[in-house]
């Protein structure tokens, strides 16, 4: 066991420090067993390790079955030197409808070992062994090579699997602390971090993603991640100083009425969203007059132009014509329907000039086409240009990393629409209860009488639901 965790330590595979996790959560150990793939000799170690545990536990079984993808190489060796049967679980069936879920002969009621490199919360053995039960076989045990001892153990035995580690999180920090890899302060730090994110069953929703479980970064933390664009990390930092997480949907049509907003209410938001080309009056004067405006107050300007053409025509709309955008608006959005293109356009003329866009990923509108698998599309086009892609335009949270914001409109005090499609979700309904960060509100503010009262009472509200979600998530 020395060997082995002086071994894992010494290829990566478990690192000590400060990384951010998916969901958000910092954590002091980082546990990445891909990279063994890489070292032969540690991957037949492993898998012999796997292999003695199996015997140790005198289970019976038919064969094998690994949870993909680190997993199948580990399957792959134990199955061939030993000589048992294989299975293999395909993950993207679901993509093509018809495929099968299991490659390999399933005899109905055998029993298949299930294989897995690390478990945390236990779900995606829960996944693979619910896909083996459903094809008709049995599956009572699952051996692991790392336990990271944060319920799975519990979790999975409520399903009817016992769970068999060769070593747990705690036995290797122990190990890596004796022969000095370690530091006594780093062991302290990983156990509490161990022992304050332990997930109950009672907590955990099956083999859904984990979602918002675990405690949620501040806006604040998240300006500081390397991964953060620097434009949404300005965005971040003046949302936490000012308390607001509001964007004004300026749709107006007079030069006077837009400034006028920009004047009063500029102290209440954290962006200014515009569609300048419904300015009856337009001239450049108005733009310089509104970035004095941004900077006294503190927002960012957001032109609404919703590019959705090839990327060479929307590096020409971005740049030039009447309206310049891309000399005076912090953000732009486009929609994804034209392929990565259009962003790649924007980006050309954007990034040198540190502008950020958004890519719509979800609509307010009534019949909206922008969902499912669009929504993902729009989500792997942001991650494939996260230099100057920084969130979405989206009713709620598509995306998990924390780098990213969710900006989402449709939104007033009372639920409802208009006569022309528009679909309206509370501010608490967006923030609490579809994690999105920052609410986009137009007529809402615009229709009252008194705009610089309801802007604060927006504000208020919007802030105060994301104090309740830092709040409702924080660990027990
Ligand atoms: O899906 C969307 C995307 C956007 S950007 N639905 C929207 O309503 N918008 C914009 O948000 C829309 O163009 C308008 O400027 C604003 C909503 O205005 P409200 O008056 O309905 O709050």
């Amino acid at each position: 066991m020395e060997s082995l965790a002086s071994d894992l330590h010494g290829v990566q595979a478990l690192r000590f420090g400060e990384f951010v996790l998916k969901s958000g959560l910092v954590s002091p150990v980082y546990v990445d067993l891909r990279v063994i793939v890489s070292h032969p000799a540690l991957l037949n170690k492993v898998a012999d390790h796997l292999f003695q545990t199996a015997k140790e536990t005198k289970i019976k079984y038919d064969s094998v079955c690994g949870v993909p993808y680190t997993a199948l190489p580990l399957a792959t060796i134990i199955c061939s030197i030993n000589q048992i049967p294989m299975l293999i679980r395909r993950k993207e069936a679901k993509d093509y409808g018809t495929k099968r879920l299991v490659e390999g002969t399933i005899n109905s009621g055998e029993t298949c070992l299930i294989i897995e490199d690390v478990v945390t919360t236990g779900s995606s053995v829960l996944e693979t062994a619910e896909v083996l039960r459903k094809e008709g076989l049995k599956v009572t045990d699952a051996i692991v090579l790392l336990d990271r001892e944060q319920g799975g153990e519990a979790m999975l035995g409520k399903h009817g699997i016992r769970l068999h580690s060769v070593c747990t999180l705690s036995k290797v920090l122990k190990i890596l602390e004796q022969q000095k890899k370690v530091s006594p302060e780093m062991m302290i730090r990983v156990e509490k971090f161990i022992q304050e994110n332990i997930i109950k069953p009672s907590e955990h929703n099956g083999t859904a993603p984990m979602k918002r479980i675990c405690k949620e970064m501040s806006f604040g933390a998240r300006a500081e991640l390397p991964g953060t664009h620097p434009l949404a990390a300005r965005l971040l930092r003046l949302m936490e100083k000012k308390q607001s997480n509001l964007c004004l949907s300026a749709d107006v049509t007079t030069s006077k009425e837009l400034l006028q907003l920009a004047a009063n209410l500029g102290p209440s938001i954290c962006v200014l969203k515009t569609h300048i080309d419904i300015l009856e009056d337009f001239t450049p004067e108005v733009i310089k007059q509104l970035r004095l405006l941004a900077d006294q107050h503190e927002f960012l300007i957001f032109e609404d132009r919703k590019f959705a053409d090839i990327g060479n025509t929307v590096k020409h709309q971005y740049e030039g014509g009447v309206f310049k955008i891309a000399s005076w608006s912090d953000i732009v959005n486009a929609h994804v329907v034209p392929g990565p293109g259009v962003v790649r356009g924007l980006k050309e003329v954007g990034y040198p000039l540190q502008r950020g866009c958004l890519l719509i990923g979800e609509m307010s509108s009534e019949g909206s086409l922008a969902t499912g698998d669009y929504t993902k599309a729009a989500v792997k086009m942001a991650e494939e240009h996260s230099d100057f892609v920084f969130g979405f335009i989206s009713g709620s949270r598509v995306a998990e990393r924390p780098e990213f914001l969710h900006l989402t409109p449709g939104v007033q005090m009372q639920a409802g629409g208009d006569s022309l499609g528009q679909k309206y979700l509370s501010p608490q309904e967006v923030i609490v209860g579809r994690g999105s960060d920052i609410i986009i509100v137009g007529r809402g503010i615009l229709s009252a009488s008194n705009r610089l009262k309801e802007a604060e009472a927006y504000r208020e509200t919007a802030w105060e639901s994301y104090l309740k979600r830092m709040g409702v998530n924080a660990p027990n």
